[in-house]
């Protein structure tokens, strides 16, 4: 039985040495590629100056009047996601901004809750005061104010002006949450919102239902909202309470992980503070409201119990799916989760995360998310769907019901990297803008499959 426990222990550790330093590798490979490539580029700048030749300055083309009439396309970045200005000239969504003439893309924090991210989406489109509530910010423990954005990047957005979103990962929960809450009338001094402001939503392996990932990195599958003592979770959880602290500032205009408005630099929390921090009493991860939370499959219910699916909005979806048993086809960082994920199973000691639960359901993934959990909402009751044949492109488009594809890709093959998806990469996302701008419109009454065009 000791010796048991012991071998047990010990894979444990060997585990998590093992995911650690995959992560960690991966992090750092990023994290350089990005500053290679900001210095390359001021080195190629200073260069071409200098020599004075071939050197044309970048004209900005006036943007004609049609542009400044088109509704945005808002890039909603999903974990450890950034948006445009940080990490240098890298970009999130692997260069996919730059097929439209106007698409947004914000930069959220990069581990912060679903509610913060939906709260800070709402200011940097509008403009104003970050504002958290005044409720969930007692509850939570941080400010109540964040981020002043002096000008909105769409401070006409109203329910005439309205934008589409695209979220990839966490990104789509964030596009729906925000949504409730504009429906809701959520934000003080701006009365006047609806559901109607947001025209589309389009989920790039949406994280609706949650993951069995989460358990594996170290929550705890009882409640889905506290974590494991020895886990990877609680090694991101030291490092993040560190990088705050520590408070470097190029660093955190570089890379941050959003928490700014839990005061953690040492500035403002001295030494008291972050033993405080680290033992758990204050901080993010003290009162769950943090992103982990929010991807377990008990944090799912509990937040999509709030959410609606809008009968004036249209929805798409694709969820991805890893090639079955070609763990090479996989990115390295995934593929030691995706075979641990097709082989989880839920603690047979515990109660299941909802009735009828079948841990084969959750078997299919893409190294991040269950492919089920991609596909639509689907707590507490099931939202209306529209399965979409892979290969068919068109088709026309009711509000209120959620279109979904699968397809063979894991769940970083459409971001930071657009070579690893070939061909598909510029197929989904073309398709994506080019339905947002042409078919997906609001009117009054159904347009015919033979009038799209
Ligand atoms: C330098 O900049 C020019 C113009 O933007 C570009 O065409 C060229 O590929 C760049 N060279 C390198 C090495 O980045
Ligand atoms: C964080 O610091 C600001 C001032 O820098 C203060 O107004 C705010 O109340 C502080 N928030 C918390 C949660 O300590
Ligand atoms: C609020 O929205 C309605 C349409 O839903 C519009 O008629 C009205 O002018 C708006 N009011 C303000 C203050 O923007
Ligand atoms: C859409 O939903 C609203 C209430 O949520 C309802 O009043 C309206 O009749 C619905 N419209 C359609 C076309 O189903
Ligand atoms: C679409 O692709 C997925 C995976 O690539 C596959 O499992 C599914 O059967 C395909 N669906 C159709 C209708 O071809
Ligand atoms: C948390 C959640 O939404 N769970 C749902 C995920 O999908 C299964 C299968 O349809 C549902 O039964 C769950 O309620």
């Amino acid at each position: 039985m000791i010796a048991a426990s012991w071998v047990a222990l010990i894979f444990l550790l060997c585990e998590l040495f093992l995911s650690s330093v995959v992560h960690s590798v991966y992090g750092l490979y990023i994290f350089t590629s990005a500053v290679v490539g900001d210095v390359s580029e001021a080195l190629n700048f200073s260069l071409r100056n200098f020599k004075l030749v071939n050197f044309e300055p970048k004209t900005v083309p006036p943007s004609s009047n049609f542009e400044q009439h088109l509704p945005p396309i808002v890039l909603v970045h999903g974990i450890f996601g950034f948006g445009k200005g940080r990490l240098g000239s890298l970009s999130y969504f692997a260069g996919a901004e730059n097929k439209d003439e106007r698409v947004l893309v914000p930069d959220l924090g990069s581990l912060t809750s679903i509610y913060d991210r939906a709260r800070e989406l709402f200011f940097y489109l509008k403009g104003g005061l970050v504002d958290y509530g005044e409720e969930h910010s007692r509850v939570c423990g941080h400010s109540r104010f964040g981020r002043l954005y002096e000008q909105g990047q769409y401070p006409e957005w109203d329910e005439d002006h309205p934008i589409h979103f695209v979220g990839h990962s966490a990104g789509a929960q964030v596009a729906r949450l925000l949504q409730q809450m504009l429906a809701d009338k959520a934000f003080e001094g701006h009365r006047n919102t609806s559901e109607n402001w947001v025209l589309s939503i389009t989920a790039l392996s949406g994280a609706f239902n949650g993951t069995t990932r989460t358990y594996l990195d170290g929550m705890q599958p009882e409640d889905g909202d506290t974590m494991k003592p020895i886990s990877l979770l609680q090694l991101c959880r030291v490092g993040v309470i560190a990088y705050d602290w520590l408070d470097i500032g190029w660093l955190k205009k570089y890379y941050n992980f959003g928490f700014d408005h839990f005061n953690m630099s040492w500035k403002k929390k001295g030494v008291l503070g972050l033993m405080k921090c680290a033992l758990g009493k204050e901080g993010p991860f003290a009162y769950g409201d943090w992103i982990l939370p929010d991807l377990t499959i008990q944090g799912s219910m509990r937040l999509n119990s709030r959410l609606q699916t809008f009968n004036t909005t249209y929805y798409f979806s694709y969820a991805t799916k890893a090639p079955a048993r070609r763990i090479f086809g996989i990115h390295p960082l995934l593929s030691i989760r995706a075979l641990q994920m097709s082989r989880w199973r839920f603690p047979s000691d515990l109660s299941p995360p909802y009735k009828g639960y079948r841990d084969e359901d959750w078997h299919d993934n893409d190294g991040a998310l269950n492919t089920i959990s991609m596909t639509h909402p689907r707590f507490p009751i099931e939202h209306p769907t529209h399965f979409v044949h892979n290969r068919s492109q068109s088709q026309s488009w009711e509000p209120g019901i959620w279109y979904y594809k699968i397809v063979e890709a894991d769940h970083i093959s459409f971001i930071i990297n657009r070579e690893r998806a070939g061909a598909q990469f510029d197929l989904i996302y073309n398709e994506i803008f080019e339905r947002c701008r042409k078919h997906v419109l609001r009117r009054k009454q159904p347009i015919l499959p033979n009038q799209e065009h």
